[in-house]
């Protein structure tokens, strides 16, 4: 253990970190074109520092020439989110990936911890192409919204300063303030879908809008000018009224007189 040479060592979990930040940053990119709205806010990663490492390995009764598979967390990943949903949608994406292999995943959302912590955590297997030929390393994904990381960034630092000893009353407020992040990101997700209710509903509104005008337009072209009149008048009271579902039942009625136009036509 003395003798290991640690830069060594370190240097498959490095370039894991490295090439799948770059894969994730890639992944916000592409559904950023692909779709107008990306899961993914930011990414970052860290290889655990060796002092870290050997704490967690004497904590966990790891031997020292089993770190490898013994110490899970050596390359982490940590993706935010901006809402709980997006999480789901990230894991999804993680498991369909064919550049890592799943090991095992830990739902600290539904099942958070006793501290207050909630992330989603994918453990993965990596492989890492070495100057000696391909080399598998472990590494950890956690996935988090933004209030989830506020609240363990700032959790963790205190943990740090007082380490075990935790004031009873500190980690009370604590799990406190997780519940209030959680509360947060649960009051966020239903603000968000009152705003894509109503983008929809906008939506539709131009729609109708565009229906009911493009098929007068198709009524004087088949010759019906004065039911083509008699929509326009209808269609400029029920726009002024802004009546969507009157608008909405105008364009089912100017559409069956289309199809009545064009059967009289053929015949
Ligand atoms: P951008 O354009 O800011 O999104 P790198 O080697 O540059 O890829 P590095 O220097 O190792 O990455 O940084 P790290 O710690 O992995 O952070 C990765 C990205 O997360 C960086 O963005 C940080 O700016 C960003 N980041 C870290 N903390 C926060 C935060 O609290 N809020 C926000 N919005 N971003 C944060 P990049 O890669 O420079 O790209
Ligand atoms: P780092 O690099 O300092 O973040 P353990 O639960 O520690 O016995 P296990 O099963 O490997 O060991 O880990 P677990 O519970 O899945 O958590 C691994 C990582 O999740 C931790 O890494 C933290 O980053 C994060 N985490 C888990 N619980 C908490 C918590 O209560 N508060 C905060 N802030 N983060 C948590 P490390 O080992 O702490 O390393």
């Amino acid at each position: 253990m003395d003798g290991r040479d640690w830069s060594l060592f370190l240097q498959p979990y490095e370039q894991a970190v490295e090439e799948l930040k770059v894969k994730f940053k890639t992944m916000r990119v592409e559904l950023k074109i692909r779709e107008a709205y990306a899961p993914i806010e930011f990414v970052t990663g860290r290889v655990k520092r060796i002092s870290s490492i050997l704490e967690k390995a004497r904590r966990l009764g790891v031997a020292p020439d089993r770190l490898e598979d013994g110490i899970e967390d050596i390359a982490g990943i940590r993706i935010m989110c901006q809402f709980v949903d997006d999480i789901h949608r990230v894991a999804a994406l993680i498991r369909t990936r064919k550049d890592l292999e799943l090991v095992y995943e830990k739902d600290y959302i539904t099942n958070y911890k006793d501290s207050g912590y909630r992330s989603y955590h994918i453990i993965v297997k990596y492989p890492v192409q070495t100057a000696l030929g391909f080399k598998h390393v472990l590494a950890e994904i956690q996935i988090r919204t933004l209030a989830m990381n506020f609240w363990a960034t700032i959790e963790h630092s205190l943990n740090y300063k007082f380490k075990e000893s935790l004031p009873e009353d500190v980690r009370n407020r604590l799990k406190k303030a997780a519940e209030a992040a959680f509360l947060l990101d649960t009051e966020m997700t239903s603000i968000r879908e009152e705003i894509l209710d109503a983008q929809t509903e906008f939506e539709e509104q131009s729609n109708a809008v565009s229906r009911v005008l493009n098929g007068i337009q198709d009524l004087y072209f088949y010759h019906r000018v004065r039911e083509a009149a008699q929509f326009q008048i209808k269609f400029n009271e029920l726009f002024e009224q802004q009546d969507y579902h009157a608008l909405h039942t105008l364009s089912i009625e100017i559409g069956a007189a289309i199809a009545k136009a064009k059967k009289n036509n053929q015949s």
